[in-house]
């Protein structure tokens, strides 16, 4: 290859012919002619063509298979206006990648993106590719190929992006490519020819030009310029986009607990467990706890388990991993069949009363569920939540400790240490799982994970002011 201002005068890998060397050079003549051809970033896909970047001096970077456009767009997205991206690929890639090139066209990112469709896959072997016309040979395609090719120049024309089809060898290549690497935004430049060393070699006639055109054109390909239309605006990078304010949740460090405690949270989609896990968790944010959330839930997000880990923290939470939970609410059987495998590390567990009281070992006597006053004191972490009137924002938060007689202890080998049951269901879904934590009405004497309600008393329909919900959490020292 001649060397020139652009190209590094390394010799033409190409066979004899191929199409590959006489776009290459046309592409160097167009780049010069832009006037800053080294401001460009030549992504290459696999496959012959992708040895095309050994012979430039800008910069370049060599991709996956049928991946280039992807690297190409990614490129052109975070490079200032100024730099230009070529992305050359053949027509296996085009096809392997076809959805790389449709996502960037649809972008209208600002890349040319020059498709050297040889028929065939010509590193490989010369392999038909989805591109490859009707009836032309090929080593997989002994008989000719019997499926229509894709269209490519005809596939990106709805999204009204720049677009041309030429022969490779054709007179007016450079001007199609000048024109492309002029436009802003997306351009396309599918060049044609037959690889001669396979598909060219197993049907000679069509290499003679005037053959070539009109039998691709024969095929519905369409040649020529089409420039692209106005509706969508080429995609512009922002160097310095406003940075996006997450408002920070206000800390008042207000809380005792001493050391930290996790909460399971366990019920079905649809009962608010994962709203209550957030709020809860802002909640807790407010009054100065570190917090840790995590959502579990199938692929199904409408049916099924719905369960939320919750780590609370007086240091920094350095991992939210860990094994045990401290405290299970339980709001239904999903949630109960998901707890099950928890059961031996759960210190206190709160259920729903609609459940059955699980017993981990068989073996073992049923526990009977029996609130009472004796026992020790524990600290407890209070937290105030209080939520607008419809609920679904902790606006304001506080804790304090106190200490509240102690709870039940009901002593089942391997598992919880205590068991309390309470109504989920009387509230709506968002706070039907913070009802866990409002326990006093239905299990009186036992009510050490509690709360009190407070608010407007119209609060469902809406009037305005805060609504207090107290939540006493167990301060596990
Ligand atoms: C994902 C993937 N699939 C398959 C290959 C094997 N492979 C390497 S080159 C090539 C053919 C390239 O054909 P084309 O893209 O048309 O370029 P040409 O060689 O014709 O210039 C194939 C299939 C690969 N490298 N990566
Ligand atoms: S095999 Fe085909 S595509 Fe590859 S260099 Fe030779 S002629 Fe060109
Ligand atoms: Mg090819």
């Amino acid at each position: 290859m001649t060397a020139g201002i652009f190209a590094s005068g390394a010799p033409d890998p190409w066979c004899p012919g191929c199409g590959h060397t006489s776009v290459i050079r046309g592409l160097q003549e167009a780049l010069e002619r832009t006037g800053n051809p080294r401001e460009t970033v030549l992504v290459t896909d696999i496959g012959c063509i992708g040895m095309a970047d050994r012979l430039f001096t800008s910069h370049t970077v060599h991709g996956l298979h049928g991946r280039a456009p992807a690297l190409g767009t990614g490129i052109a997205i975070s490079s200032p206006p100024h730099v230009r991206v070529v992305v050359l690929m053949g027509d296996g890639g085009a096809a392997i990648g076809l959805q790389h090139i449709m996502e960037a066209a649809r972008l209208n990112v600002n890349l040319t993106l020059i498709v050297c469709n040889n028929q065939n896959y010509g590193m490989t072997g010369g392999q038909h590719s989805a591109y490859t016309c009707l009836g032309v040979t090929t080593p997989t395609t002994p008989d000719g190929a019997r499926q229509s090719p894709f269209r490519l120049c005809e596939l990106v024309a709805p999204l009204d992006v720049h677009r041309v089809r030429v022969l490779a060898n054709e007179r007016g290549l450079v001007e199609s490519l000048e024109s492309a690497l002029n436009h802003q935004g997306f351009s396309l430049v599918e060049t044609m020819n037959f690889c001669p060393s396979y598909s060219g070699k197993y049907n000679p006639e069509t290499l003679k030009p005037k053959v070539m055109r009109a039998f691709f054109e024969e095929q519905g390909l369409v040649f020529g310029e089409h420039p692209a239309g106005t509706a969508v605006p080429p995609y512009r990078f922002d160097p310095d986009p406003e940075p996006h304010e997450t408002p920070l949740i206000p800390r008042q460090p207000r809380h005792q607990l001493d050391g930290s405690v996790r909460i399971l949270l366990a019920g079905s989609a649809g009962e608010g467990v994962q709203s209550a896990a957030e709020l809860f968790a802002r909640a807790a944010m407010r009054a100065g706890l570190e917090v840790a959330i995590r959502g579990e839930y199938p692929v199904t997000v409408g049916k099924g388990f719905s369960v939320a880990f919750m780590l609370l923290s007086s240091d920094p939470i350095l991992s939210p991993a860990g094994e045990h939970q401290d405290v299970a609410l339980v709001s239904s059987v999903d949630g109960l069949r998901f707890t099950r495998e928890h059961l031996p590390g759960i210190r206190r567990l709160v259920l729903d009363t609609s459940l059955e009281v699980p017993v981990p070992d068989a073996s073992s006597p049923k526990p009977t569920v029996e609130p009472t006053d004796a026992g020790l004191a524990h600290p407890t972490v209070t937290i105030s939540l209080y939520t607008d009137p419809q609920g679904s924002d902790a606006s304001e938060a506080e804790s304090e400790v106190v200490n509240e007689p102690a709870l039940a202890s009901i002593a089942i080998p391997d598992g919880p240490q205590t068991i309390e049951q309470v109504d989920f269901r009387d509230r709506g879904p968002k706070m039907a799982a913070f009802s866990a934590l409002v326990p006093a009405r239905h299990s009186p004497g036992c009510c050490r994970v509690a709360s009190r309600f407070e608010g407007p008393r119209r609060y469902a329909e809406g009037v305005v002011g805060k609504s207090r919900t107290r939540f006493l959490i167990p301060g596990i020292n």
